[in-house]
């Protein structure tokens, strides 16, 4: 008996708190999942409700998943109108120019949007930017209330979307997914709060940590199913970069190739890092067949005369500073590529260039492919060179995400802790 009144204690204690703060509404999910389960009827029906929230917002999610590497330099978003628990229209970002989540659920449900909860991954836009703002398409169509998962820090939105809504009468839920909202557009947030890309560094390695062996053989350190997962990453990467080293020892195309591909592959901009251009004229990187585009980065210490000569429709050079060691500034270029909408950016090595992206601080994430092999020998290169660092404490930390077995392979992805 006693038991039973402080489970009804409880029950109304959550309850209170639960409706003190919207935020709480989503917390009580996990007290649920973590198996704190009351029993009063009131608080089962509560719990009904904002389950069935979170059930609208992870189809957004899902929704957004779909648009994942599709809509740079925009974010995926998801976004999903619902009536009484029933779901009207579902929509996602479209490609750059093209309408955005919001829109697309809104075209599609018509007049039916009228009244309904709208279950969104990000704050709706209240700017003119390629398209006209979601926030005023979202009231003109009579949305009763806005469920979004994380605010939009672009400058132009942060917090203006949600002010518009509230401000012409629609119910507005904030943060309702804030740490799934932020990992599926991550490189977004980066480049719209930086300026610059996020880096992804993306090697693959021999369980001894070696890249070659001692005579320099890489092909192939990964099997078949690994090599084609990085083709998978290439397709939702922005940029992929190598330093000329790499041009010079392995001639990479750097284009998207995929056996199972059932739309069109996107291939990144390539990059090439060539401080004194000395990329051969014959490389297959700037081969003017190539599908998509090559920009090779260099300093003024390379010849007027060989830049022009490797200019070409689809090969630009492009000249920046460089620092003491005659090295190009990344800092410059990272600016330079966030001016050019480059939002991801994939650096595939070779060791000198990640170890130059790893000293400079500006590696955000890591894919790494393991491969069950052993080559030994010193002299064997490892993925990441320069001078490296003295002590432990200084080392970068990262934080293991997610891995997966492709074949023999293990691939590993890992974030920057902050
Ligand atoms: C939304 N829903 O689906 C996306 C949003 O130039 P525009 O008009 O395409 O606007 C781009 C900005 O809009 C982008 O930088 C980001 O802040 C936001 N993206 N907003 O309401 C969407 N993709
Ligand atoms: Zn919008």
């Amino acid at each position: 008996m006693r038991e039973g009144n402080n489970t009804a204690i409880l029950d109304i204690v959550l309850f209170a708190l639960a409706i003190a703060t919207v935020r709480f509404r989503y917390t009580l999910v996990s007290a649920y999942a973590l198996n704190l389960k009351p029993c009063t009827r009131l608080y089962r029906a509560f719990l009904f409700v904002i389950m069935s929230d979170s059930k609208h917002m992870q189809l957004a999610f899902s929704l957004a998943e779909k648009a994942a590497g599709k809509t740079s330099p925009n974010p995926a978003v998801g976004a999903v109108l619902v009536k009484h628990g029933q779901v009207i229209a579902k929509g996602y970002t479209h490609p750059a120019g093209e309408q955005h989540a919001e829109v697309d659920a809104l075209l599609k449900a018509g007049d039916a949007a009228q009244g309904c909860t709208m279950y969104v991954t990000l704050e709706p836009c209240a700017h003119y930017g390629r398209t006209p703002p979601c926030t005023k398409a979202i009231v003109e169509a009579g949305v009763a209330e806005v469920h979004y998962a994380i605010g939009d820090p672009n400058p132009k939105v942060n917090g203006r979307g949600r002010k518009y809504l509230e401000d012409h009468g629609v119910k507005v839920f904030a943060d309702a997914s804030v740490a799934q909202g932020y990992a599926q557009n991550r490189a977004f947030f980066h480049y719209v709060t930086t300026g610059q890309p996020y880096v992804f560094a993306k090697y693959a390695m021999t369980l001894d940590g070696k890249i070659a062996t001692v005579t320099g053989e890489s092909k192939w350190i990964t099997g078949g199913a690994a090599r084609e997962h990085g083709h998978r990453l290439r397709n939702q990467s922005d940029a992929i970069l190598v330093g000329v080293e790499t041009v010079i020892a392995d001639d990479p195309q750097l284009t998207t190739r995929l056996s199972d591909a059932h739309e069109a592959v996107k291939h990144p901009l390539r990059i090439v890092l060539d401080s004194t251009l000395r990329i051969p004229l014959t490389a297959r990187v700037i081969d003017p067949a190539l599908p998509g585009k090559t920009l090779i980065i260099t300093t003024n210490q390379s010849l007027v005369q060989k830049r022009q000569q490797l200019k070409r429709e689809n090969v630009d050079v492009l000249v920046l500073g460089a620092n003491a060691a005659g090295q190009i500034d990344l800092k410059l270029l990272l600016d330079a590529l966030g001016q050019r909408d480059i939002t991801s950016l994939m650096v595939e090595g070779g060791a000198q260039v990640l170890g130059s992206f790893v000293a400079a601080g500006y590696v955000q994430e890591i894919w790494t492919f393991i491969a069950p092999k052993l080559v030994g020998g010193v002299a064997a290169k490892t993925p990441v060179g320069g001078n490296g660092i003295a002590q432990l404490q200084q080392a970068l930390q990262f934080e293991i995400k997610e891995t997966k077995q492709f074949g023999a392979d293990l691939w590993v992805r890992s974030e920057r802790k902050v």
